[in-house]
């Protein structure tokens, strides 16, 4: 059968969907200071597929948007329980399809879901890509302005692989950058790797933004990026997505 039905019935029982996260660790003190809730699919007893090929069709369909509402509530409910369990608060991230970000229900949706949950505002953190920001600018703008008058954050993913128009970048309101990994892979790959990420990272700082940077894996590109003055890292080299379990553990911890 087709994964387009295999999808849609599973989106319809809701069944198989559940959220790994990844951690973000501040470079200035080695802690975990928030999360990426990043969506998984164990088809049946069958292999765990990566969204990476279940996304777009879900975002074809237009399936993404109640799976999406359900991602939302569903780190707003973890967060929830995390807390109530005695663990530091953390930022939570929750990536947005582009259908989603163009829904005009959003803002509700996530004012929603956090009410049901009692998060505060400040900890839920929007990941909307490049790409997404870079069409029908004026109704970007005015959706960023809402999510910023709420108290949410929200975070542009995959920076530097999209075409952002820097007279843009300046009106978003835009809390946080994330470096693509791609740029942290090729860091050392040769001289410009170095003056790539450096230029962003001063571009995020004149603009007031704070720097993540994803997809660290070695310990040369952590030091690079913290004598670089990169706000935050993720990567395996801290921690691969986890269960909430094991995200638990870590917050225990504080790493
Ligand atoms: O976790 P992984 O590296 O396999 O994710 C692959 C891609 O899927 C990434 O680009 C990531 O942003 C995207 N993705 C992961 N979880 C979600 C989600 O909950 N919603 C959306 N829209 N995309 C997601
Ligand atoms: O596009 P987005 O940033 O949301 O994608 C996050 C994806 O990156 C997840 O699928 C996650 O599994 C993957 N990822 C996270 N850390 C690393 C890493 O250190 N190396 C690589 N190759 N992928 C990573
Ligand atoms: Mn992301
Ligand atoms: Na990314």
């Amino acid at each position: 059968v087709a994964l387009e039905s295999r999808l849609r019935r599973a989106v319809d029982r809701m069944e198989g969907f559940y959220l790994d996260y990844q951690p973000r660790v501040e470079t200035a003190t080695g802690r975990i200071i928030g999360l990426e809730a990043l969506l998984r699919w164990r088809e049946g007893e069958g292999p765990v597929h990566s969204p990476a090929t279940f996304v777009p069709v879900l975002e074809q369909t237009g399936l993404i948007m109640e799976l999406g509402e359900w991602i939302v509530g569903e780190a707003c409910r973890q967060a929830r329980a995390w807390r109530q369990a005695g663990l530091p608060p953390v930022q939570l991230a929750v990536n947005l399809a582009a259908p989603q970000f163009r829904d005009p229900a959003m803002p509700g949706i996530i004012e929603g879901a956090l009410g049901e949950a009692g998060l505060p505002p400040g900890n839920l953190e929007l990941e909307v890509t490049e790409s997404m920001l870079m069409r029908e600018v004026t109704s970007v703008i005015d959706t960023l302005g809402q999510f910023r008058d709420m108290g949410v954050r929200v975070a542009m993913d995959d920076f530097g692989t999209g075409y952002s128009s820097l007279a843009y970048l300046r009106r978003f309101p835009i809390d946080v950058l994330k470096i693509d990994r791609s740029f942290v892979n090729d860091l050392y790959a040769d001289e410009s790797g170095a003056a790539i990420i450096r230029t962003i990272l001063s571009l995020a700082d004149n603009l007031g933004m704070e720097s993540v940077a994803e997809g660290v894996e070695r310990p040369e590109q952590h030091a690079f990026l913290c004598r670089e003055g990169c706000h935050a890292v993720q990567g395996y080299l801290f921690s691969r997505p986890a269960s909430p379990e094991v995200c638990a553990r870590m917050l225990r911890r504080g790493r």
